[in-house]
């Protein structure tokens, strides 16, 4: 459904306590949360998650980074979804993310940047699909 888009909240924001205020983020900004729970990836499933940026030189650090500590994941609807989400988070580059994002707010750094977003429609339907089942989406 294209009015849906898939979140992480990442083990570092996990870790420094922020994923109630990150909550309070996605709902100021009108997206239901039709799923959430909290887990611990393995390292496999963070290679296979991430396995669109198996040649990218970060891969093995981001891998490592995403399957060190617990995080939350996300399925959430909204009209326009992807697109908006994205905005709300921010740039990749915390540096670079504007005033008020949740990357600019919360990340330690470009590696560690809190969040996650999907790209697309298509990634998100892909994504929502590698951590939720159907009738785990309310
Ligand atoms: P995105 O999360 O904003 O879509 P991507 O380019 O898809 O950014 O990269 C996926 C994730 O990989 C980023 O969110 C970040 O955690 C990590 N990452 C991206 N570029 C670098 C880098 O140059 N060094 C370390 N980690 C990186
Ligand atoms: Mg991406």
């Amino acid at each position: 459904m294209t009015n849906r888009t898939f979140a992480i909240i990442k083990p570092d924001a996990v870790k420094n306590n922020y994923v109630g205020k990150i909550y309070n983020h996605i709902l100021d900004k009108g997206f239901k949360i039709l799923s959430a729970k909290l887990i611990k990836m393995s390292k496999y499933q963070a290679e296979q998650f991430y396995f669109i940026h198996k040649d990218k030189p970060f891969y093995e650090e981001l891998t490592n980074f995403m399957s060190s500590g617990r995080c939350m994941v996300l399925a959430l609807q909204k009209e326009n979804a992807v697109e908006y989400w994205r905005e709300v988070i921010g740039a990749t580059n915390p540096n670079e993310a504007e005033d008020g994002t949740i990357r600019q707010l919360y990340a330690n750094s470009l590696g560690e940047n809190a969040v996650h977003g999907s790209d697309s429609s298509e990634n998100a339907v892909k994504e929502i699909s590698f951590f939720f089942t159907e009738s785990e989406l309310i």
